[in-house]
């Protein structure tokens, strides 16, 4: 029976304190990465604009803590930790928002649009919400070949107006597939607040395709983790989609060139009092984690990574239209086994 449910806000049973402190670390590489990408944009060696999910951490970071290696993600550009912890490693990411050769596409994408097919990671099409079929198009595979595989993808709050949404959510529906949609409900799509976006709560929505909605408090990464656990067990069981509304805040402007004037001073700062990072830092502090070692971790990397990428050579323009295709056999024997291609 489908319904809305509130995800209840005590600690995963399913969380180690290594899992605990591994969440941390990926919000603070999340958030340290982009805040240098910010820099790197700012002396003109980002081309185009730059997106970032200052605030939004603990949505990318909790849900793709619970997807295991054989599941596919579909990962917006607001869900860097997604990438972080498939394996993708600063140096990339680095070198992807600057065009270079080691980033992950190679040049060939928009700085935030890139996906490593390797760690299980789909491209990002920016079309929005594109990636909500993309997903239910690989759970339907993943149903038809009867493998025990997951799909998840992320959105904002403006792509539930649009009608791919309505889309993905009926054939999830019908077909009752492994698929988790994590609507990112940052309160804003651009300068469009959710009060123009929707007459009745997003969530509630998922009832009428048949299947379980869970509003979950976005800014809280182990209540992002245990909501997705659970949708991925109700996926692998055969029980059918899901959709999980992460309410957050987008607490930067739409990308580097918005100041956001629009969003009142207060509303930022009442989300400032409920930042993800802070949560979690309490949480391991908790667990006498020294989390100011972790935090200086965490600066070396992001450092190297820069370093590193600095470094790399622009891409070689005879390679422009390499990759651009798929080659079909080279997908099938990547030597990933069973979980080749897609
Ligand atoms: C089909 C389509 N129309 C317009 C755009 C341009 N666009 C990019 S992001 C954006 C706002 C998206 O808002 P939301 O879905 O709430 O995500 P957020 O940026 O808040 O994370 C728009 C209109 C697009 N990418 N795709």
């Amino acid at each position: 029976m489908a319904s809305t449910e509130t995800a209840p806000a005590e600690v995963s049973a399913h969380l180690t304190a290594e899992d605990r402190v591994g969440l941390l670390r990926a919000m603070l590489l999340m958030r340290g990465i982009e805040e240098r990408a910010m820099t790197l944009y700012r002396q003109g060696k980002v081309p185009g604009s730059f997106y970032d999910g200052y605030g939004q951490e603990a949505v990318s970071a909790g849900a793709a803590w619970a997807m295991a290696p054989q599941d596919r993600l579909c990962i917006l550009h607001r869900d860097l930790a997604a990438h972080l912890i498939r394996g993708v490693t600063p140096a990339r990411i680095f070198a992807q928002y600057m065009g270079r050769a080691g980033g992950v596409t190679g040049g060939r994408e928009g700085n935030v649009h890139f996906g490593d097919r390797k760690l299980g990671c789909v491209g990002m099409v920016s079309m929005l919400p594109d990636m909500m079929l993309v997903a239910t198009g690989m759970a339907m595979a993943f149903k038809l070949r009867g493998e025990a595989r997951c799909a998840i993808t992320w959105f904002g709050d403006g792509s539930t107006s649009r009608g791919d949404f309505h889309e993905a959510m009926n054939w999830a529906g019908v077909q009752r597939l492994p698929v988790i949609f994590v609507l990112e409900n940052n309160q804003y799509a651009y300068s469009t607040p959710t009060t123009a976006q929707f007459a009745v709560s997003p969530v509630e929505r998922a009832a009428a395709y048949g299947f379980p909605g869970v509003q979950v408090d976005g800014n809280d990464a182990e209540a992002m983790f245990e909501a997705t656990r659970q949708a991925r067990e109700r996926g692998l069981a055969g029980e059918g989609a899901t959709l999980i509304e992460a309410v957050t805040m987008r607490m930067h402007g739409h990308a580097a060139h918005d100041d956001m004037k629009y969003v009142p001073a207060e509303q930022v700062e009442e989300w400032r009092a409920k930042d993800p990072i802070d949560r979690q830092v309490r949480r391991v502090e908790e667990l006498g984690v020294d989390v100011d070692a972790l935090r200086e971790e965490v600066r070396a990397e992001i450092d190297a990574g820069v370093e590193e990428a600095l470094a790399m050579p622009m891409p070689d323009g005879a390679t422009a239209r390499d990759q651009l295709f798929a080659d079909q056999e080279a997908l099938l024997s990547d030597g990933r086994g069973p979980w080749s291609g897609f």
